[in-house]
């Protein structure tokens, strides 16, 4: 009998690359990253400061396709914050998520990256109900050409993965950011350190495969089921609930007419500024 071989990802690596380093979780994650290997090397077009002792920068545009394969070259994995991060022009979104991410896996195939994660967004599926509990097999509902352009992410990097082998996980990340800003955050608020532990799980995990996972804390309210992703070991140990009574008190009364208030994509529903 021979034993099956199985690919173990180190607990430590010689060189990680964070993109969209200079961004909110760019910046939570840029000494959380370091800590975990050799040398992090980071990417943005916004500045990135000075290169601490363990770090190297390479600031390129992700449509910038010559530019992204020098980046991944000789790096372990990726973590791809990199991109436009909210509902903007589509032209913007088609640059840097659209192209950007076809750029980011074309080069991790030519420089064979074997694991990527991906920052989705829980806007993948935000015109679903805040009275439905999701999962990530159900079919994709965006509420937004932001949505929709990280949707493509997912497709994409699951093509990668049947294809050619490169793992991600997507993040449909919810709300990270210190606390809570509203009541719909209470549901779907991440902490940076239960960010942190997403992350490292889906970066240590010893076969990862495709995986969608939601980023959320042990949120008490929560419209996410993450049992498809259960075997990434991921356990949040932070929750919204210790910020309720502070969140709920500042809130406004609920305006049911209000499509923000019945979608789980929040104000991402309503009609934005960029449709004619
Ligand atoms: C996102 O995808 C955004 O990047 C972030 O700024 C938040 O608005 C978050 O979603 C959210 O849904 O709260």
């Amino acid at each position: 009998m021979t034993t099956p071989q199985v690919h173990i990802s180190p607990l430590r690596f010689k060189r990680l690359l964070l993109t969209g380093a200079a961004g909110g979780l760019g910046q939570v994650l840029r000494p959380r990253l370091k800590a975990r290997c050799d040398v992090l090397r980071l990417s943005d077009v916004a500045d990135l400061g000075s290169a601490q002792p363990g770090e190297e920068l390479m600031p390129v545009r992700l449509e910038d396709r010559a530019g992204i394969l020098k980046l991944l070259a000789g790096v372990d994995a990726v973590v791809h914050l990199g991109g436009v991060s909210t509902e903007q022009a589509f032209d913007l979104i088609l640059q840097a998520n659209i192209i950007g991410a076809y750029n980011l896996y074309e080069a991790a195939r030519k420089q064979g990256v074997k694991r990527i994660v991906f920052a989705s967004s829980n806007h993948v599926t935000g015109y679903y109900r805040q009275d439905q509990v999701i999962d990530a097999t159900m079919p994709a509902r965006p509420d937004g050409h932001y949505g929709i352009s990280k949707a493509y992410g997912e497709d994409l990097s699951r093509f990668y993965f049947d294809r050619y082998g490169i793992e991600t996980a997507c993040l449909r990340i919810g709300s990270s950011f210190p606390e809570p800003k509203d009541r719909r955050m209470l549901a779907t608020w991440l902490s940076y350190d239960d960010l942190e532990r997403l992350v490292v799980a889906c970066l240590t995990t010893p076969v990862l495969g495709h995986t969608i996972v939601y980023g959320m804390s042990d949120n008490a309210t929560s419209w996410w089921d993450n049992t498809p992703a259960r075997h990434l070991g991921f356990r949040p140990l932070d929750s919204s609930e210790q910020f309720r009574v502070a969140t709920e008190g500042r809130q406004a009364p609920l305006d049911y007419s209000d499509p923000a208030v019945t979608y789980q994509g929040g104000a991402f529903v309503r009609t934005g500024p960029f449709e004619d």
